[in-house]
C-alpha cells in the first residue's frame, strides 16, 4: 500500500498498525498512485493508494487518470472529512469523487462505518474485472471512527451485468475464421488487451498457424516476443516504417485488445483502406468507436481466439512476407545503429546497450518523450509485462514511482527507469522513498538538456522556434549522493558499458546521467494526423546534430 498520512485518514493509519500491511511512505501522492499502478501493470494484481482528504486526494488525480487511460486496475482510498461537514467548506474537503468521476471506473463515497468493508471488497472487484481500471473509495473520518460488525461473508461482491466482462458481440467467430481464411495480406494488430486477457499463447498460435505477421501497439510490447519471427515490431507515430506500410498494404487486420488510439492510426480517413478489419475488444465501447470493422466482437481475448484455432486453414503467405522482407530492408539502412560511431553519444546506443546489457531481461519502466519512443524501438521485450510505461496519458513524472511499485512487486525482477532529465525532475523526490524502503532499481537518466519530444516538435513543424524547451537540471550525480544513491555521469559510448555493468552489481538505488546528443529526433515519425505511410523518415546516412 503507498500512501501518505493526514487528518482525515488518520483513524484507517492507525487502524493499519494492527495488521500484517507495509505501507510504502511516498513523498507526493501523485507518486502513491504511479506506484500502485506500477505494482499493478508488473504484477497482474490490484495496486493501492491512500492519501488523506482535500490536497493528499487532489494529489492523486494525474495518477488516477494514467492509470484509466491504459486499463490498469488500482483502488485508492482517501479520506474524507466528517459525513455531516460535508457541503460546508469544511478543512481539507474536496469533493473527490466529483472531481474523479470521468478518470475513474467507478468510485464511492462511504458515511457509514457497515459499508467499509462491503465496498472496498466490491472496490477491488471491479477495478479487475472486465476491462480494468482505477476505483476510488472516498470515506468519511466519522465512517473510519465508528464501529460495526462485519459478516464477510455477507460483504462478497455481487457485480451487475454491466460490470461483468461476457458482454455477447455481434460478430461470431465463424466470420472471423472466413476472413482470415481469405485473406492474402494478414496482419495482427497486438494490443495490451493480450497480457490484460493472459491470451499472449492463443496469439502466436493464431499467427503461427496461418504465418500472420504481427505489430505490436506500445502498450502490446511484450505481449508477443520481440525475438519472435513473426513480430515486425510497433506501429504508429514513432512505429518501424515497414511495419506502418504493411498496415496500409494488407487485406485484412486483425485487431487484438488494443483500442485504434490516434497514435496509432494517424490519419483515419485513409487508414488501412485496402483491408477488411476484425476487431475483438472487452470493451464493447470500443468497438467502431474509431475504425468501422467488418467483424467486431465484444468479448475476452483469450476466449474469443481460442475458438478460432482449430478452425483455421494454415497458410504459407510467401509473397506477403516477401513483401514485407523488402520494406525491411529499406529501413535497416536508416537505422542509427548502423551508423558509425561519430563521437557522440546517442540515447538510442545507450538504451540499445543497456539491452544488450541486461539480456533483454530487465523490467523497464520509462517516462514520457523521445527516450520513451527510443526504449520501445531498441530495447527488445520478450516477456509480458516487462515494459511499463504511461500511453494514453502519457504522463511525465511516472517513471520513478512506478518502478518502485515494480519492484516491490516483483522484487527477484533487474529494474530499469529509462526517463527524461524533464520528467525526472517532476517527480525526483521519489528517490527519497526508494531509499527508506532500501530497492535495488536502476535509473538511466537521458540527459539532453532539453524537452526533446517537444523540441522536436519545434524542429519539425514551429520552424526551430524552442519556446520553453531547453531546461536546466541539477547536477545528478551530485543530487543522486545527497539522496545517498551511487551514481555516475557518462558522455561517450565507450563508456557505457562499465557504467551499466557498475550500476548493476551496486545493490540499492543507482542513477547514471547519460549526456546525450542535445538534438537527435525520434524516427521515423507521422505527423500528427497525417497518412500513417507518410513518415518522416531520419535523414540517412548523415545525423543532423546540433555541431553540424
Ligand atoms: C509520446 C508518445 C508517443 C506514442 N507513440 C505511439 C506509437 O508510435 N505507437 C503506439 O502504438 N502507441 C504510441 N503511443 C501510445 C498510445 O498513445 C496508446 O497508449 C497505445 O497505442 C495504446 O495501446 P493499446 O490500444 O494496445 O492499449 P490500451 O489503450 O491499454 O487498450 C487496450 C484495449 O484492450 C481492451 N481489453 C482489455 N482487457 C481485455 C480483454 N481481457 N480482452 C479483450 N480486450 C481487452 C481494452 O478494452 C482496450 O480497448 C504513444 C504514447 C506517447 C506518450
Ligand atoms: C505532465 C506532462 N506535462 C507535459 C507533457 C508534454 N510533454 C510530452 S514529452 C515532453 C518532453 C519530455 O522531456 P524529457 O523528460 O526531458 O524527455 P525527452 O523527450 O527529452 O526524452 C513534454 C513536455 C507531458 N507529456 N506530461
Ligand atoms: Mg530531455
Amino acid at each position: 500500500m503507498f500512501g501518505y498520512p493526514g487528518g482525515a485518514i488518520l483513524p484507517a493509519y492507525d487502524a493499519m498498525l494492527g495488521f500484517p500491511i507495509h505501507h510504502v511512505l511516498v513523498r507526493h501522492e501523485q507518486g502513491a498512485a504511479h506506484m500502485a499502478d506500477g505494482y499493478a501493470r508488473a504484477s497482474g494484481k490490484v495496486g493501492v493508494a491512500i492519501a488523506t482528504s482535500g490536497p493528499g486526494a487532489t494529489n492523486l488525480v494525474t495518477g488516477i487518470a494514467t492509470a484509466m487511460l491504459d486499463s490498469v486496475p488500482i483502488v485508492c482510498i482517501t479520506g474524507q472529512v466528517g459525513s455531516k461537514l460535508i457541503g460546508s467548506d469544511a478543512f481539507q474537503e474536496t469533493d473527490i469523487t466529483g472531481i474523479t468521476l470521468p478518470i475513474t471506473k467507478h468510485n464511492y463515497l462511504v458515511t457509514r462505518a457497515e459499508d467499509v468493508a462491503p465496498t472496498i471488497l466490491e472496490a477491488f472487484a471491479v477495478a479487475k474485472s472486465g476491462r480494468p481500471g482505477p476505483v476510488l473509495v472516498d470515506i468519511t473520518k466519522d465512517a473510519q471512527t465508528s464501529q460495526c460488525e462485519v459478516d464477510w461473508d455477507a460483504c462478497a461482491p455481487h457485480l451487475t451485468e454491466a460490470m461483468d466482462d461476457e458482454l455477447p458481440g455481434d460478430g461470431t467467430a465463424a466470420q472471423a475464421v472466413a476472413l482470415i481464411n481469405a485473406a492474402e495480406r494478414p496482419l495482427i494488430l497486438a494490443g495490451h488487451g493480450i497480457t490484460l486477457s493472459g491470451a499472449e499463447r492463443e496469439i502466436i498460435s493464431l499467427a503461427e498457424k496461418a504465418r500472420i505477421p504481427i505489430a505490436v501497439t506500445l502498450l502490446g510490447i511484450g505481449s508477443v516476443p520481440a525475438s519472435h519471427p513473426l513480430n515486425l515490431g510497433m506501429m504508429g507515430m514513432h512505429g518501424e516504417a515497414w511495419v506502418n506500410t504493411a498496415i496500409q498494404e494488407a487485406d485484412l487486420l486483425i485487431a487484438l485488445g488494443m483500442r485504434f488510439d490516434d497514435r496509432v492510426t494517424g490519419n483515419l480517413r485513409t487508414y488501412a483502406l485496402h483491408a477488411k478489419k476484425i476487431h475483438v475488444d472487452i470493451d464493447r465501447a470500443e468497438l467502431n468507436k474509431n475504425v468501422r470493422v467488418d467483424v467486431a466482437i465484444a468479448k475476452d481475448l483469450r476466449g474469443a481466439v481460442a475458438e478460432w484455432l482449430p478452425k483455421l486453414a494454415s497458410n504459407p503467405h510467401a509473397a506477403w512476407h516477401a513483401r514485407i522482407d523488402e520494406l525491411k530492408g529499406d529501413s535497416a539502412v536508416r537505422d542509427i545503429q548502423s551508423l558509425p560511431d561519430d563521437g557522440h553519444l546517442y540515447a538510442a546506443h545507450v538504451i540499445n546497450d543497456i539491452w544488450r546489457l541486461t539480456d533483454g531481461d530487465a523490467v523497464v519502466v520509462t517516462d514520457v518523450g523521445q527516450h520513451q519512443m527510443w526504449e520501445a524501438q531498441y530495447y527488445k521485450h520478450n516477456e509480458p509485462r516487462s515494459l511499463i510505461t504511461s500511453g494514453g496519458l502519457g504522463t511525465m513524472g511516472f517513471a520513478l514511482p512506478a518502478a518502485i511499485g515494480a519492484k516491490m512487486a516483483c522484487p527477484e525482477k533487474e529494474v530499469w527507469v529509462v526517463v527524461g532529465d524533464g520528467g525526472f525532475q517532476m517527480t525526483m523526490c521519489e528517490l527519497a522513498t526508494a531509499m527508506q524502503e532500501n530497492l535495488d532499481i536502476n535509473i538511466c537518466i537521458i540527459n539532453n538538456g532539453f524537452l526533446g519530444m517537444v523540441r522536436q516538435w519545434q524542429e519539425f513543424f514551429y520552424d526551430k522556434r524552442y519556446a520553453a524547451t531547453p531546461i536546466t537540471a541539477p547536477d545528478f550525480v551530485k543530487l543522486a549522493d545527497a539522496f545517498g544513491a551511487w551514481s555516475k555521469r557518462v558522455d561517450q559510448r565507450c563508456d557505457v558499458e562499465g557504467v551499466v555493468n557498475a550500476a548493476r552489481r551496486h545493490h540499492g538505488v543507482s542513477l547514471i546521467d547519460f549526456r546525450v546528443e542535445q538534438e537527435d529526433s525520434v524516427y521515423p515519425m507521422v505527423p500528427a494526423g497525417a497518412d500513417l505511410h507518410k513518415m518522416i523518415r531520419r535523414p540517412s546516412p548523415i545525423v543532423e546534430t546540433a555541431a553540424d
